[in-house]
């Protein structure tokens, strides 16, 4: 076990918490697209109840509070605010209202996420995000969501992970799981022009319900290495596939960086895994120094804008592989940090073992859910990085 030895003190209001997503933990999202895919056999496993909290959200909040995190990244669900077009449903505003309000009051800062992947049936029915009137359509529904973030919210996450929704969305809804092959696939410019715009009309949206709310979005790393000889080739497959939404974000008041692993890039392309190396329950590479590459690549790509962790993490059934993995990023964190980067905050992913789009077996959860009675237990890593959020230091660097 690792212990949490004195080492770089967090600078003041450094955010530190853990996250999750709606359709992720709530459970019963039936009005969403993800639902209705999973219906209709899309993935291996439906989300179902998830970990049903939108019922146990209070446990969750107590749980992170008591475990001594002081800030929570959450979602809140289009479908459910706007169950069907310019129909918003007031219960629905007030549910999230009051998750705002907990945490307030639990001594935790809430950050909130307004799309995470999952979209309103209705919405993705009228062509999701290929429609004419798509942007104005978010940015409406942004501007609803007023009565839950107009005060107590510090910061908002527009959308999630853009990137892998421009390169993913079109062969989900084509009926396919994730591709499993080496590398992402190439982001529909139309759609990474949208997301952008979305992006921007959702910021003023934001900043017109709450001049101090500080906006951002979060992009997926995605860890590019560059085999030597291969700097051009690499340079080209990341910049649509990260850079260009790392520069959408130049005017943000934030950035957030979601890394777990690494691609490595040959000449002709990305290359598979390492022979023998260990791999998580999701396929990927265990490269825990995933997250300080990731914050110095953002750096370079942003400039001044502050960036926060909104996501970093490990899925695996060891929870000791949890910890070493987590220590270890968080001395990429301290580096960077120590080097002067100008970061703001550190989300682990996930609060909750989640529905990992497709299969509740992926656990990244700190935070076990017992499937039947959704009890929650917490595992030993949240109780160690509980500690290290309390005591307001990271572990001494390598
Ligand atoms: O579970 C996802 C999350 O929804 C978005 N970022 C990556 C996580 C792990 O795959």
């Amino acid at each position: 076990m690792f212990a949490c030895a004195p080492g770089l003190p967090l600078p003041d209001g450094f955010l530190f918490g853990a996250s999750t997503s709606a359709h992720q933990t709530e459970g019963g999202n039936t009005n969403s697209d993800w639902w209705q895919l999973e219906q209709h056999g899309a993935v291996a496993e439906p989300s179902g109840d998830a970990a049903d909290s939108y019922h146990r959200w209070p446990v969750d909040i107590d749980l992170l509070a008591e475990l001594g995190f002081t800030d929570y990244r959450f979602s809140i669900e289009w479908a459910r605010i706007e169950p069907a077009p310019g129909c918003f449903s007031r219960a629905a505003l007030a549910h999230y209202r009051r998750i705002v309000e907990y945490a307030r009051e639990r001594g935790m800062r809430p950050m909130v996420t307004l799309h995470h992947f999952t979209l309103p049936r209705w919405f993705a029915e009228r062509g999701g995000w290929s429609a004419p009137d798509a942007v104005d359509r978010f940015a409406r529904y942004v501007a609803a969501t007023a009565p839950v973030i107009a005060t107590d919210v510090e910061h908002v996450c527009t959308i999630n992970e853009p990137n892998m929704v421009a390169a993913l969305l079109p062969r989900v809804t084509a009926g396919g799981e994730r591709p499993t092959g080496t590398g992402l696939p190439l982001p529909d410019p139309g759609l990474t022009r949208t997301l952008v715009e979305a992006h921007r009309a959702a910021v003023a949206a934001v900043r017109a319900i709450s001049p101090t709310i500080r906006t951002g979005w979060s992009v997926a790393s995605q860890g590019c290495q560059a085999v030597p000889g291969a700097e051009e080739v690499t340079a080209a497959y990341r910049h649509p596939r990260e850079d260009v939404f790392l520069e959408a974000a130049r005017q943000d008041d934030w950035i957030g960086v979601q890394a777990y692993t690494r691609t490595r890039i040959g000449p002709a392309g990305p290359l598979p895994v390492p022979e023998g190396a260990e791999r998580t329950l999701t396929g990927w590479e265990c490269y825990p120094d995933a997250l300080g590459e990731a914050l110095r690549h953002t750096a370079e790509v942003v400039g001044e804008v502050p960036i926060i962790v909104t996501e970093n993490g490990i899925a695996t059934a060891d929870d000791r592989s949890r910890i070493a993995y987590t220590h270890r990023a968080l001395d990429g964190l301290a580096e960077a940090l120590a080097d002067d980067l100008d970061i703001r905050g550190y989300f682990h992913w996930s609060a909750l073992d989640t529905y990992e789009w497709g299969s509740f077996r992926p656990t990244f959860g700190l935070i076990a859910v017992e499937p039947e009675t959704f009890l929650r237990v917490p595992k030993p890593s949240a109780r160690w990085l509980g500690r290290i959020a309390r005591s307001r230091t990271l572990p001494s660097a390598r």
